[in-house]
């Protein structure tokens, strides 16, 4: 009880010496204020003017430090937003991208393939769907004479092909066979996809109801805003009633997945196809492959209702998409060259840390991750994934990293002795040596920590990195010593 009122009393003190001493304060700096701005006026215009101006400028000096310590600076605008490009817009972006190093052949492709198109000015329908739908058998039913690959075994087609269907006043009308969706390579459903992106117009075939997948499928497609046809085909394997019903459903479904009646259209056919007939004869039974009769002319019409869309309206939707394709693609580049530079500079990172430690003359001293090198590390790797964090916040994210750090360098120094045994022809490994290495694995797992922080986030959260950084250094430390051992090997090398 009686500490307690001692203590009120003592805070009571300290507070009115506080405000005694901010009075005192603030006379003594009214007054020489007043002094100095007395003198200045009575003084030659010219001192008056320069003194008012150096004040500006540090105070201008203070804002400036102030903002760019505490403020949080605004990262660069997302480039992959899904707005629509135009030419000009990507052709900065590749240009960019290339100066950066980035490599850009296969969004180049694109745009290559895309102006050649212009120049035939060919208009492209894409047989699009899950496997064993059709696809090639009605292409084949618009083209008897077309030698496409059928088969009743999913997955016959595995490349992209084009059949020169018809020309209509003077244009090229070219159905493009690609692989089914769904089967077991994904990398087919990519080729796929992409061709259904070069295509004016998709032609979506299904052979019943549409299935989860499907109707994701065709949600995409129409929201590349190309015209589509959608297909029931191997119609012949329903009653007509099960036919309308399904037809109805189809409907329905292209409805809500954001199909536009007056573009958008729905028929039931038939492709035939083939199918094997056992035929009696006298001396016995043989099987007959035989093509089922073909019944398109549907599909014929709702096509040709399309291309009356207008070919200036087509190419725009198509140009669009392909722009859209080429930035995707680009964007695909630019992660790549991310993990490839972040790759260069933690390694560059952690050997300077490696040749610090090796040359110190106490080696066994504390790890320290803050100072330059970790504060250079962060810097760079936030740069590069777009990242514009506070200098607060990098000194943060190092302060919270340095006491895990801390924690882990028995690991650390374990992993590395160990390591380092593990090359041939090493003797006695030096206390100084496998101290080294320790350091550099931590700089090592703190880069490879950080670079997964922000290729999550796309920005530095301290305390998210930093946990970050804790819950992975041991698998990054193993990880990285056969690496940073061999740093250190090579540094004694030349050294010696
Ligand atoms: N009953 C019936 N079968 C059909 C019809 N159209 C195609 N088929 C059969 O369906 C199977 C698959 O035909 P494909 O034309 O190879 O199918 P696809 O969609 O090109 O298949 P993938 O290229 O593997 O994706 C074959 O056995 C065809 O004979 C049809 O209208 N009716
Ligand atoms: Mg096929």
């Amino acid at each position: 009880m009686k500490l307690d009122r001692f203590l009120r009393i003592s805070i009571g003190l300290i507070v009115l010496l506080v405000f005694i001493i901010a009075i005192a304060a603030l006379l003594f700096m009214t007054e020489s204020a007043l002094n100095v701005w007395d003198r200045l006026v009575q003084g030659p215009r010219i001192i008056l003017y320069g003194y008012l101006a150096m004040m500006l400028a540090l105070a201008v000096t203070a804002i400036w430090l102030i903002v760019r310590l505490v403020v949080r600076r605004k990262p660069a605008p997302a480039k992959n937003t899904k707005r629509p490009l135009d030419k000009t817009e990507i052709l900065n972006r590749l240009r960019e991208a290339e100066e950066a190093g980035v490599k850009t052949d296969a969004a180049q492709a694109e745009l290559r393939e895309l102006a050649a198109r212009q120049e035939t000015g060919s208009v492209h329908l894409c047989f699009f769907g899950e496997i064993s739908t059709g696809k090639s058998s009605l292409i084949k039913a618009l083209i008897p004479e077309a030698d496409v690959a059928i088969n009743p075994v999913g997955g016959s087609t595995i490349d992209i092909r084009h059949y020169r269907w018809r020309d209509e006043s003077g244009t090229q009308i070219l159905l493009t066979d690609v692989p089914g969706t769904g089967g077991l390579e994904g990398e087919l459903d990519e080729i796929a996809a992409e061709e259904a992106q070069r295509a004016q117009l998709v032609v979506f075939v299904c052979d019943g109801d549409l299935t989860r997948n499907e109707s994701r499928a065709v949600e995409w497609l129409l929201g590349l805003a190309k015209p589509l046809v959608l297909v029931l085909n191997k119609s012949d394997r329903y009653s007509p009633d099960e036919q309308a019903l399904l037809m109805e459903k189809l409907l329905d479904h292209l409805g809500d997945l954001g199909g536009d009646a007056a573009r958008d259209q729905v028929v039931a056919v038939s492709a035939g196809g083939e199918v094997d007939v056992i035929e009696r004869r006298g001396d016995g039974e043989t099987t007959v492959r035989r093509q089922r009769p073909a019944d398109v002319g549907v599909l014929v019409v709702a096509i040709n209702r399309l291309l009356g869309t207008g070919a200036g309206e087509l190419d725009v939707q198509r140009d669009r998409a392909v722009f859209r394709l080429a930035a995707d693609k680009l964007a695909e580049a630019e992660v790549e060259y991310r993990v490839h530079r972040a790759e260069q500079i933690i390694r560059s990172s952690t050997r300077k840390a490696v040749l610090g430690a090796l040359a110190a003359v106490s080696p066994g001293s504390d790890i320290v991750i803050q100072g330059f090198l970790g504060t250079a590390m962060t810097r760079e790797l936030c740069k590069l994934f777009g990242a514009a964090p506070r200098d607060l916040d990098i000194e943060e994210f190092l302060t919270l990293s340095q006491s895990r750090a801390g924690k882990a360098l028995p690991l650390s120094l374990a992993v590395a002795g160990n390591g380092l045994k593990a090359f041939p022809g090493i003797g006695t490994v030096a206390g100084g040596l496998v101290h080294a290495v320790a350091y550099g694995l931590i700089f090592d797992a703190l880069g490879r920590s950080l670079v997964m922080t922000l290729q999550k986030h796309g920005a530095l959260d301290p305390g998210t990195a930093a946990k970050e950084f804790e819950e992975g250094i041991s698998e990054h430390i193993e990880a990285g010593v056969r690496q940073v051992a061999r740093m250190a090997l090579d540094k004694e090398k030349s050294g010696n």
